[in-house]
């Protein structure tokens, strides 16, 4: 993600140097990217083949049996999300008939007025994200009016006595509801939103999503630490967890990315005062490797040790906010658990150096991660890392119609599931291709990229 990276750490990444990134790059020398990033392409096109033949228009696949379920509508309602989410990863990859495919069923067949409720962030996330993305790719203004007409109807949500949206809200009526809600859930709308401004002219998103974001800010505590949980109505605070993995995660993100897309530096100031105060009190180091304990955001006392899987995102975070070594020595924490199962778990607990979690839900972050610090320091390592990943996924997460997530990574072999959720089409088979191909459709060194993999800014047209 992000503008300008190579240019931006040039200084701070030569200060990271480890004995496994100087015998990766021994290795790596016999690898052909560009080949690799063949093999994603192949990937991509064949499990969207599947999902043509087996889910069409449909939200998510089911890879092993064949079907398909449900997200973010429930009921057996659908918005056709992997479809477009997948729709700028056919675009950068070159799959422009099956692009098309995709942009003709949204302009045909999306209809979003529908009497359901569904997670104001992960609606904008993933579809409003997904549509502007497909809209950055070739421009058609249909996509841009129906990002516009989906944001219409989550827009109520902001409405509040606070400024912080309420969790969940019906498409068709706007009743809203879920009061507690999380800095993640609250504070993940400025890129896109800021974006539909900017191509709307209409400033009502952008106002809503800085006010959201403040207003969380404005409640940490005196460490300058968030917890998970708030009440959006009171502004009071219903847990003492402070995270960097779930519920917390993309707020902090989205601090970073508010400096980096649109230059503004409040948002700048609220990133650095959010990271030094992690860094200061959430840093442990255990047998060299760096981990981040959640703790209670007013007192600093540890509350467990057991990280998310979803904060493996966090180093490529911490890299391009300016901390590489520190980013680069979290991600190569979880680079070890990987080495050590393959694919990730869901949970692990670091102290006991055990998983928690033992399902995997098919999930980019570690490859995130490596892409973003590649950017920022293009070292074979971080390639390394992502092809580790890429790998592992093919090996252990193919089926027969697609790709599914995972029951159980301690098993030999690792038992599957039975579900391919929209990220997959968005992120992991993006970072990789990206990764590997050296593609002239993308920008490497002026880009964005949303919490969901959807590239904002940095396509390059007419290759
Ligand atoms: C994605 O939907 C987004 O990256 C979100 O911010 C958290 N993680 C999931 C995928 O795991």
């Amino acid at each position: 993600m992000r503008i300008d990276r190579r240019a931006m750490m040039a200084g701070g990444a030569a200060a990271w140097s480890g004995a496994a990134s100087a015998a990766a790059s021994r290795s790596s020398g016999r690898i052909d990217w560009h080949a690799l990033g063949e093999e994603v392409k192949a990937e991509m096109a064949w499990a969207w083949d599947q999902y043509k033949a087996h889910a069409w228009g449909k939200d998510e696949i089911k890879p092993v049996s064949g079907t398909f379920s449900s997200f973010p509508l429930k009921n057996g309602r659908h918005l056709g999300l992997s479809l477009i989410e997948a729709l700028d990863t056919l675009w950068v990859m070159g799959l422009d008939s099956r692009f098309q495919d995709g942009v003709d069923w949204v302009k045909a067949h999306l209809d979003v007025d529908v009497d359901g409720d569904v997670s104001v962030f992960e609606t904008s996330i993933r579809l409003v994200g997904g549509l502007l993305s497909a809209h950055h790719a070739c421009g058609d203004p249909v996509l841009l009016a129906r990002a516009k007409d989906l944001a219409d109807r989550l827009l109520p949500a902001f409405d509040t006595p606070t400024g912080m949206p309420w969790g969940v809200i019906n498409l068709k009526t706007g009743a809203a509801r879920e009061r507690e809600n999380s800095p993640a859930g609250i504070a993940t709308y400025w890129p896109e939103w800021g974006t539909l401004s900017r191509l709307t002219g209409d400033p009502r998103y952008g106002e809503a999503a800085r006010k959201a974001t403040v207003a969380v800010f404005e409640r940490r505590s005196k460490r300058d630490l968030v917890a998970t949980r708030i009440d959006v109505l009171t502004g009071q605070w219903t847990s003492r967890t402070a995270t960097v993995g779930s519920y917390g995660d993309s707020f902090f993100e989205y601090l970073w990315d508010g400096w980096q897309l649109f230059g503004d530096a409040e948002w700048k100031r609220m990133y650095d005062i959010c990271t030094a105060a992690i860094l200061k009190h959430q840093q442990a180091w255990k047998d060299g490797a760096l981990w981040f304990p959640d703790i209670d955001f007013e007192t600093g006392g540890i509350v467990t040790t057991e990280q998310d899987e979803l904060a493996s995102f966090y180093g490529g975070l911490l890299g391009q906010g300016g901390a590489m070594k520190e980013g680069a020595a979290y991600t190569e924490s979880w680079a070890t658990v990987q080495d050590r199962y393959g694919v990730l778990p869901e949970g692990y607990d670091y102290a006991a150096a055990r998983p928690t979690q033992v399902s995997n839900a098919l999930r980019p972050e570690l490859a995130d991660s490596a892409f973003n610090l590649w950017l920022l320091d293009p070292k074979p390592r971080w390639r390394e890392i992502g092809r580790a990943h890429f790998l592992a996924m093919k090996r252990w997460n193919k089926a027969a119609c697609g790709y599914t997530d995972l029951a159980d990574v301690t098993s030999d072999p690792k038992r599957q599931a039975d579900h391919c959720p929209g990220y997959w089409w968005s992120e992991q088979m993006k970072y990789y291709y990206l990764l590997f191909s050296d593609t002239p459709r993308f920008d490497y060194r002026r880009n964005y990229l949303s919490t969901e993999g959807n590239v904002l800014l940095g396509f390059r047209h007419g290759r």
